[in-house]
């Protein structure tokens, strides 16, 4: 009896062996074993978690460093302008999740859904609990295109795109090539959004293609927007409003899409000015970019602010409760436009608080803010904006980028993603500070 339960246990041993080096081998791991620790755990694998786990990595060693991420493509979200202006495809804008993940780190392929930081503990939907030393949150955003009337159902039809998601970026493109004549209507929410930019970047950009193709006459383009301004900085504002006027463009200001019936191809908005207005917008192209909010995963963990962003100090990235949680990117609180080029420079801040924290030093680099947002203005323009928490701009080269510029235009589309791949999620770019001060050198 004796020797059949030690059989069957060096059997369990030996079966669990073989599964230890299988999932190790391909570098994921499903949830089959209930319960780990890692020096340093990294909840999502998008850009902000991939470029931190690749940081942590070279702090901790691999073997002490796990990511968890449920998806098997990382994309580039970044090209998902161009891929619906029609100037890129989807397929270059994504690559394997196992093709990023930094070597030797753990993969665990799954989503975490709750949080137990008293007890530095994580859990997974596969049912595993991963505890830590440090955690860092980089979960992203969630979009809502369920928060609009008839939208999700409506997203069926054609004539409507948004090239917010995977699934909806094609569809743009689509209903450029397809427009005849009519309003092509462009929206922006009443939420904080990522990109803050590209819901007008599509804008121009079919205003360029109908100029190339003769079908300009027969468009009226309308971008409806929550916002009272056409963007949060006046210096790119004012250059944008001078764009709109002499392309012939109509800006509505606070006006916020509540409805769309894509079977009567109309788009309705609600005037924020004026509470119950509503007005109907027949449209012959759409282009929606939806309400945005954090991850629903956060409700009720403890490590939301009111609104539900991860609650962090803005300067260090250090969570405001539990000293040893960071976070990073458009999950949190941090107020600042939501982009990939705020998160490299945050991954440099990040880095080196948590590098203080892990010696029980007190964090001293401190995020000053700096996004970026380059504004495609035409197929071969862009206005590359760049500003820090205050709205100031923090441009790093030294000409005045708020003048259109082709060289811009060809480092949006040809060089950043070869930053973002090779740079960023390396760990290795940590956004354009330095290169701003050389550049600068000898001028005010
Ligand atoms: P993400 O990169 O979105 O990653 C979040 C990750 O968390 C995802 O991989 C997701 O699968 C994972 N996740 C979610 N829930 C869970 C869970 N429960 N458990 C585990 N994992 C989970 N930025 C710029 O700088 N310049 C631009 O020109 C620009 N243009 C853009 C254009 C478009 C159309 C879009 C959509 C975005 C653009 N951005 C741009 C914004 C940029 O892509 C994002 O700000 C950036 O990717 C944010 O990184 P993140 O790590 O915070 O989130
Ligand atoms: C950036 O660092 C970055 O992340 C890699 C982006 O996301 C794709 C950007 O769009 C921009 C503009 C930057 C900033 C980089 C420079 C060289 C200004």
């Amino acid at each position: 009896m004796a020797s059949a339960l030690t059989q069957q246990v060096a059997l369990v041993r030996k079966c669990n062996r073989c599964l230890y080096s299988v999932r190790s081998h391909f570098h994921t791991s499903s949830g089959l074993s209930s319960k780990d620790h890692y020096k340093v755990v990294v909840l999502g694998g998008g850009s902000g978690g991939i470029a931190m786990g690749a940081r942590m990595k070279r702090k901790v060693g691999a073997e002490h460093v796990a990511i968890v991420e449920p998806s098997e493509m990382h994309y580039y979200q970044p090209m998902w302008t161009l891929v619906g202006a029609g100037s890129k495809t989807i397929s270059a804008s994504g690559r394997s999740t196992a093709s990023v993940m930094p070597s030797g780190v753990k993969w665990i392929k799954s989503r975490v859904v709750k949080f137990a930081p008293k007890n530095n503990t994580v859990f997974t939907e596969s049912g595993k609990e991963i505890s830590y030393d440090y955690l860092v949150v980089a979960l992203g955003l969630q979009l809502h295109y369920e928060k609009i009337k008839g939208l999700p159902e409506g997203l069926e039809y054609p004539k409507i795109g948004s090239n917010y998601s995977l699934a909806t970026v094609e569809k743009t493109w689509k209903a450029l090539q397809n427009f005849k004549e009519g309003n092509a209507v462009f929206s922006f929410p009443n939420t904080p959004v990522k990109c803050a930019g590209a819901a007008q970047k599509i804008m121009y950009l079919t205003d360029s293609y109908m100029r190339k193709t003769g079908k300009r006459s027969k468009a009226n383009i309308i971008y409806n927007t929550s916002l009272p301004v056409l963007f949060g900085v006046k210096k790119y504002a004012d250059a944008l409003w001078e764009i709109v006027k002499s392309r012939d463009l109509n800006v509505n200001l606070r006006h916020n899409l509540i409805e769309v019936r894509a079977d009567k191809q109309e788009a309705v908005f609600a005037n924020l000015d004026k509470p119950g207005e509503t007005k109907v917008f027949e449209y012959e192209m759409l282009h929606v970019t939806p309400p945005m909010g954090p991850p629903t995963v956060l409700k009720g963990s403890s490590l939301e602010d009111e609104g539900g962003w991860l609650d962090v100090n803005k300067e260090t990235l250090q969570h405001k409760t539990f000293s040893n949680v960071f976070g990073i990117g458009d999950c949190t609180n941090l107020p600042t436009s939501k982009s990939a080029a705020a998160v490299a420079a945050q991954t440099a801040v990040l880095d080196r608080t948590i590098t203080k924290v892990m010696k029980k030093e007190k964090p001293d680099k401190k995020y000053d803010g700096y996004t970026s947002c380059p504004l495609v203005t035409s197929y071969n323009t862009v206005i590359l904006a760049e500003f820090d928490y205050d709205g100031h701009p923090l441009e790093t080269f030294p000409v005045d980028q708020s003048k259109e510029s082709r060289i811009m235009y060809h480092m949006k589309a040809d060089i950043m993603p070869h930053l973002y791949w090779h740079g960023l999620l390396r760990g290795l770019w940590g956004g354009p500070g330095p290169y701003r001060k050389i550049m600068h050198l000898g001028m005010k």
